[in-house]
């Protein structure tokens, strides 16, 4: 199937964010002008894109790794970076996104597209950054990682009919009998292993034929690749049953054969089940054909067994797709079942684009804080994603900046929380996943604020504590440990005796 290729695993990312820009005005006899440093770009966005252009997902079975541009970063001067290119992959019509085994996005309307990966949002620079308290900031924020996921496209062909059946049944001769689709027609089984549109022009009716690959006993449950098949007539409004009248396999006649295929279109449980107006196969309009008439001993079948299979109540066609006998009869009727399909829609299928919220937008300020273990040790946790962001907006070599981040964090309330979490002045804290999250000790007595600011760069509640490192972190944690001891010890008693609730536990 070289030529073909219905699922893939695409990895996407974002562009970063530039990094915003310390910078201050120079002057002529000034030697302190204002802060001119400018925002950093933001980082481009990888977009899914329906396109009539494109009919498989084989481009990116070649290459699957897709990224945006970055932003570049601010500069001096005020001037800002320069936003990173968004990255627009073509998809076919009918493209099914999946991450971690759930739909994500349905791409099923023409032109429709879906934000991906989101790019990073750059960094705002130091003008930005000056307030009235903080005339001259000398720091600027780092630009944000673009986002990365890993994620599945499964490509579920979009038709109005589809053709069901056993294997040799006559759903190729059927559809190149029918429109200018020409698929491969031969007498063993599983001649079509892709799944075939072709197009008819009824008295101004437009509508396309999907020939999918033959079906088997237990092919809802994967046999025969049946899976694989049965995913392509999801989208499809109506289903036409080819059953063969004149096969040599003695056990086999129409009518058990339809029983087989109808246990299976019952059986199927499509991952759309949840998406807005999705029918269950075992519930969309059937049309039952009888081929292969030209053969007297399958007009003799066809015959004897019609009113077994008219019983079901859908309609019945005696066909053959080698002499054409009895195309035009099923052509009209299933011009008439379209027709009906389409008029129950809500609205007409008109080409519109589509905009999907992008998933994963990073904002507001909501965290939970909870307990979790880092590297042995019990530490506070915090997520969120707005202090996520903030966290990795930081440059953490630069004091003034680290103060910036404690005055947001306090201001959005994370410090209360982690009071009421039961937090105590030196336990560790972790913001972000226990692996990759920043650490520190927790000092609830820092005051807020830009009076406190220094020389630029600096801040006086980070004097004398410095930026520690993870082990001398570690280190005097060990030692705070040893000074509370008593009082923890104390406390731990309490908690295990149940006075304290586990915020985790909540
Ligand atoms: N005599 C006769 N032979 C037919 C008719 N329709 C199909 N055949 C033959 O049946 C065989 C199978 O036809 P296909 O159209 O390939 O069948 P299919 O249902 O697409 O088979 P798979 O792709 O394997 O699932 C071929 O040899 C066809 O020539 C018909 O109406 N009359
Ligand atoms: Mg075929």
């Amino acid at each position: 199937m070289a030529s073909f290729v219905d699922t893939v695993k695409l990895f996407v990312s974002g562009g970063d964010g530039g990094n915003g820009c310390a910078s201050v005005r120079r002057e002529k006899y000034k030697p302190l002008g204002g802060p001119d440093g400018g925002n950093g770009g933001n980082g481009g966005d990888v977009i899914l894109e329906v396109s009539e252009q494109v009919t498989t997902l084989l481009d990116y079975h070649r290459s699957p790794h897709r990224s945006a541009e970055n932003g570049t970063p601010g500069q001096g001067d005020n001037q800002e970076g320069k936003n990173g290119e968004h990255v627009v992959l073509p998809v076919p019509q009918g493209t099914v996104v999946k991450e971690n085994g759930e739909v994500i996005a349905d791409l099923a309307a023409p032109q429709q597209r879906y934000v991906i990966a989101q790019g990073g949002r750059g960094g705002l620079g130091n003008a930005a950054l000056a307030s009235r308290k903080r005339k001259a900031p000398g720091f600027a924020l780092l630009g944000e990682p673009g986002q990365e996921r890993t994620v599945t496209l499964e490509l579920k062909s979009v038709a109005d009919v589809a053709l069901v059946g056993f294997p040799s049944a006559g759903k190729s001769s059927l559809i190149s009998a029918m429109s200018s689709a020409r698929p491969k027609i031969a007498d063993y089984p599983f001649t079509t292993l892709v799944p075939n549109l072709g197009v008819v022009d009824a008295d101004g009716l437009r509508y396309t034929i999907a020939d999918v690959p033959g079906l088997i006993p237990g092919a809802a449950q994967g046999r025969g690749l049946g899976l694989e098949f049965l995913r392509h007539i999801e989208r499809c409004a109506v289903i036409v049953h080819v059953l063969d009248a004149a096969t040599f396999e003695t056990e086999r006649d129409p009518v058990s054969d339809l029983k087989v295929i109808e246990h299976e279109l019952a059986q199927y449980r499509s991952d759309l089940g949840d998406v807005e107006g999705y029918v269950p196969l075992g519930q969309r309009p059937r049309i039952i054909v009888i081929n292969k008439i030209d053969i007297p001993d399958g007009r003799e079948m066809a015959q004897m067994q019609r009113a077994e299979l008219e019983a079901f109540g859908w309609p019945v066609f005696e066909i053959s797709a080698v002499t054409h006998e009895g195309l035009r009869e099923l052509g009209f009727a299933l011009a008439n079942a379209v027709a009906e399909q389409r008029a129950q829609l809500p609205e007409p299928q008109v080409p519109e684009v589509v905009e999907v919220e992008p998933v994963g937008r990073r904002r507001g300020s909501d965290f939970t804080v909870t307990t979790t273990d880092v590297e042995g040790e019990r530490a506070y946790q915090v997520r969120g994603t707005g202090v996520e962001r903030w966290v990795s907006q930081t440059d953490f070599g630069n004091d003034e900046a680290v103060g910036f981040l404690a005055d947001r964090l306090k201001q959005a309330g994370v410090e209360d929380a982690l009071v009421e979490a039961g937090a105590l002045p030196g336990d560790p804290v972790v913001i972000g996943p226990a692996e990759s999250g920043v650490v520190f000790d927790w000092e609830p007595t820092l005051q807020t604020g830009a009076e406190l600011l220094g020389p630029r760069g600096s801040d006086a509640r980070m004097e004398g504590s410095g930026r520690a490192t993870r082990k001398e972190r570690k280190a005097r944690y060990h030692e705070k440990m040893d000074a509370k001891a008593a009082a923890r010890e104390e406390l731990w008693t309490e908690r295990e005796s149940g006075v304290w609730t586990d915020p985790s536990s909540r």
